[in-house]
């Protein structure tokens, strides 16, 4: 038994109750194990859907060979054009489709229609970069010369998405793979199994309506990590591209790596605010209450470590208190429900498992910790936990709502604690003193990929590049010239004259 007549916007994006097709390869098939998609707010099936059999794989790779090079021979401002009708078609269905991602997901409408909001975004960005991938002519040594770089395509793209933005992190990938002349393969998390649907469904209708080979966007939906392991053992992919967590990104690493391939790991997170003594206490609390029980602490760049200036301490954790009390916490799809349940049950286990652990390093719950009895739902409560920066515990990543709060006497204590961590991907400083600002973002400040001033750690913008240092992957997704990862760059010499002259002066006759 499914809930699907319950949500009808589930048919508005195509979406049927039971064995929807899993795998895409320019047709719709999927001929493996019955996924049931769950509904963590009840854990109730919503619908199910028939993942690839290992020898599906074979039929996508097939079908991109032989869709790639047209669309690699489709002059960039074309492939820019059917990316900005992407970007429409899921503006279009932005309200089912956020609907959608509520409803599956966890998180709640609001971020959802964000995440939604994000794709579209990164399409209008794509288009306009159609236009503008370039590579640099510079001045050669040798009279008569041009030194001049080109950029093509890689060919196969893979991209391997997390549960915890199942729409908008294929749209950071995707739009800018495709405007670079890529064809790609997608596998969503097989927990947000129905979003790939969807989000696939208006992409294939919007390739096939403009004579574009619908293979250029191919999709494999589960079961377990099959797929997975088939995509990063292929030497056919150009490049791949994970989101997901440091043990498999670890994993990926090596393997592809092994044979030379190229990746963009998009890691763990563990990402810090820093509360200086001048810092807005106004901009601080309402930074750090998105920050950390935004989508119930399951982005990779929530804050999961606040390190407040001992003047400011007593006053913060006072008012955080206060506002973490006042949170609804409920159906993600209800108007004013601030947080949603957690993705999976596995997620309660972890985030009991890790209080316990947090307990036994010494640290002290100071707002929370208690799982929810919420119409049989995966919800627990955003908590607050004291503890010493360098209790093991605060090193890893608990995918969680679990911030962990410390006091600081010196600043410069308190950037190395930002530092001290396996993790580099978002950090953020709160000061009205420029020589902080400056120290921050220099060479002996943050070692993070995104460093901010007043700002959350969470919610980028797509315009800039998005990744982070260290065990985060080192990899850049979205904006700025992350491009450059999608394509290959050749550095051409070209003669124009009638001698041969030779570089560093070398004569050889
Ligand atoms: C993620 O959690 O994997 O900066 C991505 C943010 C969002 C993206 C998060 N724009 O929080």
């Amino acid at each position: 038994m499914t809930t699907f007549n319950e949500y009808p916007f589930l048919a508005e994006l195509g979406i049927k109750a039971e064995n929807n097709d899993g795998v895409f390869n320019g047709k719709w098939g999927g001929s493996g194990d019955i996924i049931k998609c769950l509904n963590p707010t009840n854990n109730k099936v919503i619908a199910t859907v028939r993942g690839a059999a290992p020898e599906e794989y074979e039929t996508c790779i097939q079908a991109m060979l032989a869709a790639k090079e047209k669309w690699a021979l489709t002059p960039a401002p074309r492939r820019g054009e059917i990316v900005r009708l992407i970007g429409s078609a899921i503006r279009e269905k932005i309200e089912p489709l956020s609907k959608l991602i509520s409803l599956e997901m966890g998180k709640i409408y609001i971020e959802a229609k964000g995440e939604v909001q994000e794709f579209i975004d990164v399409c209008d960005y794509a288009t306009g970069l159609s236009r503008s991938i370039n590579g640099q002519v510079m001045p050669s040594e040798r009279p008569n010369h041009i030194l001049m770089e080109t950029w093509n395509p890689l060919g196969l793209v893979g991209i391997i998405t997390a549960f915890n933005f199942p729409c908008a992190v294929l749209g950071w990938n995707a739009a800018i793979s495709m405007i670079c002349g890529n064809v790609q393969l997608w596998k969503g998390a097989s927990t947000t199994s129905l979003i790939t649907l969807a989000v696939s469904k208006i992409i294939e209708k919007v390739l096939v309506e403009n004579d574009v080979d619908p293979a250029v966007c191919c999709v494999l939906i589960g079961p377990g990590r099959t797929v997975g392991e088939q995509m990063i053992q292929d030497k056919r992919f150009g490049l791949i591209s994970f989101t997901g967590s440091t043990e498999v990104g670890r994993r990926i690493s090596s393997t592809v790596h092994g044979y030379f391939g190229k990746t963009i790991l998009e890691l763990g997170g563990n990402n810090a605010i820093v509360v200086a003594e001048d810092a807005d206490v106004e901009l601080v609390l309402r930074a750090v209450l998105f920050a950390s029980v935004g989508t119930t602490g399951q982005r990779c760049t929530t804050c999961r470590r606040l390190f407040v200036h001992e003047s400011l301490y007593d006053t913060v954790l006072e008012r955080l208190a206060k506002a973490y009390k006042t949170i609804k916490i409920g159906n993600p799809l209800e108007e004013g429900v601030l947080v949603g349940p957690l993705h999976t049950q596995g997620a309660v286990k972890e985030f009991t498992e890790g209080l316990e652990e947090i307990k036994k390093q010494g640290g002290k719950v100071v707002i929370g910790g208690n799982k929810l009895d919420i119409s049989g739902g995966n919800f627990v409560e955003p908590t607050v936990v004291a503890i010493e920066h360098d209790a093991p515990i605060v090193k890893t990543e608990l995918f969680v709502p679990i911030l962990y709060i410390m006091k600081f006497k010196n600043l410069d204590d308190a950037f190395a604690w930002n530092n001290e961590v396996p993790q580099g991907l978002s950090s953020s400083l709160f000061t009205n003193n420029q020589k902080n600002i400056f120290k921050w973002l220099g060479p002996t400040g943050s070692d993070c990929g995104i460093v901010n001033v007043n700002v959350a750690t969470n919610g980028a913008e797509i315009g800039g590049a998005f990744g982070g240092e260290k065990e985060t992957g080192g990899g850049r997704e979205s904006g700025s010239d992350s491009w450059k990862q999608y394509m290959r760059r050749s550095t051409n010499t070209i003669n124009y004259g009638n001698t041969m002259p030779l570089s560093q002066g070398i004569n050889f006759n």
